[in-house]
């Protein structure tokens, strides 16, 4: 029987509000959404959107995917030429639940052919989506109907396969999640965050996708820091977390303050017997990995890639090794060409976040991102996890309060507080 609440779009709008995320629906408007009641927490895709359907009268969940260029900010400050999941990247999350039948129309608006790969995800050999292989390319143009039922639950993804180093290179990637008929248990906060990374000359703004491994931009959901949405919950949620990565590198990703079990990859569920605590999940190209932990402790956590380059942004790959070098004579030699000319990373690259050094047009800031208590000296793949104790502070997201007494600071070497 088909049902059409609004209460799914009520909900999507009200997180979207809550952590300051735009949701665009291009080919359905609201009245179209077609929701059901929910079995299950729906999923928020930071900085991204979840992908509407609509009911066929046999019953199909129909979506529509459009792979086309578009214009992609990366932070503000940065935006690139990526090709898109309806003019989104990663693409809308789909979501459905195990036993539905999805019917997926594919248009493709790129200047190549191109099919679309449903990752992970049991089906009919016709309908894997690898151009060439198992169907004709979608040529520019062309609409293709994908068809199948999900048999499965868990995270999956889909993305391009054709011409995967340019069509992925440039964004083509989004998450499909089926949720089982029945949650074993409630979840109360459920993320899905992609990783991806991207080599952009500084100055321009198309990624190159021929670069094969020595990247300079990095992303949660094709969003670096500052630009990354915080992931926001209160105290005592049970949290889930998924990753996706189809891109070139492994990414070890680290939250802190608490620790998490891996329940599931993109072949299934963990059983309870074989999860173990962890704090940082590695999560190589092709992957899927989800986690879950009970949010304890209240504060603003880091979530991070602990691969050292991973959070940060663009940075010239021929800068020299300066650390320790005393750069004073230099410095006034190249005085005498260029006026105020600074000698850098002596001391290390923080200087650099202290003196909010300007770099080339469209290009971020390595590091950046303000703090309550200063630069933060960070970019990339780094986000925060905001814990908060009570609806009040959810609604007002901003840097946590520290119970005084409980903050790091300076003090004398016996002990006591003031000037050193
Ligand atoms: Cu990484």
């Amino acid at each position: 029987m088909r049902v059409y609440f609004l209460t799914r779009f009520i909900t999507m709008l009200t997180l979207s509000i809550f952590l300051n995320q735009s949701y665009v629906y291009s080919e359905v408007n609201s009245e179209r959404i077609a929701t059901q009641k929910l079995p299950f927490t729906p999923v928020v895709t930071p900085n991204g959107s979840t992908m509407p359907w609509t009911m066929a009268e046999d019953g199909a969940k129909v979506f529509y995917i459009t792979v086309g260029p578009c214009k992609h900010e990366i932070a503000p400050g940065m935006t690139i030429n990526a090709w898109c999941y309806n003019g989104q990247t990663p693409g809308p999350t789909i979501e459905a639940i195990e036993g539905d039948r999805v019917r997926i129309f594919v248009t493709n608006k790129l200047p190549e052919q191109t099919a679309v790969h449903w990752h992970g995800i049991f089906l009919p050999n016709g309908m894997d989506g690898v151009s060439g292989l198992t169907q004709k390319g979608i040529q520019p143009g062309e609409t293709f109907k994908y068809e199948f039922t999900l048999k499965q639950h868990g995270t999956f993804m889909y993305h391009s396969h054709g011409d995967e180093m340019v069509q992925m290179g440039l964004g083509t990637m989004g998450f499909f999640i089926i949720h089982p008929k029945k949650e074993p248990y409630k979840i109360d906060r459920d993320f899905a965050i992609f990783l991806n990374e991207w080599f952009v000359e500084p100055g321009t703004s198309t990624p190159n996708p021929n670069i094969m491994t020595d990247f300079n931009i990095f992303t949660f959901n094709s969003r670096a820091f500052p630009g990354t949405a915080p992931l926001v919950v209160k105290t005592g949620d049970r949290v889930r977390i998924r990753f996706g990565n189809v891109g070139q590198e492994s990414h070890p990703i680290h939250i802190h303050g608490l620790n998490f079990k891996v329940v599931a990859t993109d072949g299934g569920d963990i059983p309870e017997s074989a999860q173990f605590p962890e704090t940082t999940i590695v999560v190589f190209p092709g992957q899927t990995r989800t986690i879950e932990f009970v949010a304890n402790t209240p504060g603003d956590w880091p979530v991070h890639c602990h691969r050292r380059h991973h959070p940060m942004n663009a940075m010239g790959h021929e800068v020299p090794n300066m650390i320790g070098v005393n750069q004073d004579d230099v410095k006034d030699n190249v005085r005498t060409l260029v006026p105020g000319y600074m000698a850098m990373g002596e001391n290390g690259m923080d200087e650099m976040t202290q003196m909010n050094m300007k770099g080339p047009e469209n290009t971020l800031r390595m590091m950046d991102g303000q703090g309550q208590f200063g630069p933060i000296g960070m970019g990339g793949m780094f986000t925060i996890l905001k814990v908060r104790n009570t609806n009040e502070e959810l609604k007002n997201s901003g840097w946590y309060k520290n119970p005084p007494g409980t903050v790091a600071e300076s003090v004398h070497r016996d002990g006591e507080k003031g000037e050193k």
